[in-house]
């Protein structure tokens, strides 16, 4: 009934001496996308996420540095990513529940399909649970 969460190869156009180009685009995403952020300078301490969404959808990417991604789907499904590559990118569906620890020179760019809307958010782990299996 949930999409899951999965990892997406972007293309890697270059080579070791010039240097590498990655792209995103609407045709090849698996949603039209509205809103671009980033998130940088977290310390390592830091845990941040701890929501789900009702309708968002969006591709998580380690521009630079290393981010750990630790998901849960409802029903219970736990999984574990670690973000790494500037190419690689964790696609995150809605319902997704998901927390994110960073080292302190990572960047995190996120491709996202709406405009930010708090209302959208899930931040009580309760009500998470509580949603069908
Ligand atoms: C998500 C993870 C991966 C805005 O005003 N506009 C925005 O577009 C965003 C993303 C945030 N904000 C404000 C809302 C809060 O006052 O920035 C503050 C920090 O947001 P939050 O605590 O939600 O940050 P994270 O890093 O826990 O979560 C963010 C996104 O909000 C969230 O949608 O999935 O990154």
């Amino acid at each position: 009934m949930y999409k899951q969460p999965y990892l997406i190869e972007f293309p890697r156009i270059g080579n070791t001496m010039e240097g590498y180009i990655s792209v995103a685009e609407n045709k090849t995403l698996p949603f039209g996308t509205n809103r671009v952020y980033w998130t940088y300078y977290t310390p390592e301490s830091i845990r941040r996420g701890g929501h789900a969404h009702h309708q968002l959808e969006q591709i998580l990417v380690a521009v630079s540095g290393k981010i750990i991604v630790e998901t849960e789907m409802p029903g219970g499904v736990k999984e574990r990513f670690i973000l790494e590559s500037p190419n690689v990118g964790l696609y995150m569906p809605i319902y997704c529940w998901h927390i994110m620890q960073y080292t302190h020179s990572s960047v995190q760019m996120c491709i996202a399909n709406m405009v930010y809307d708090e209302k959208d958010y899930i931040r009580d782990y309760n009500e998470f649970l509580r949603l069908p299996r």
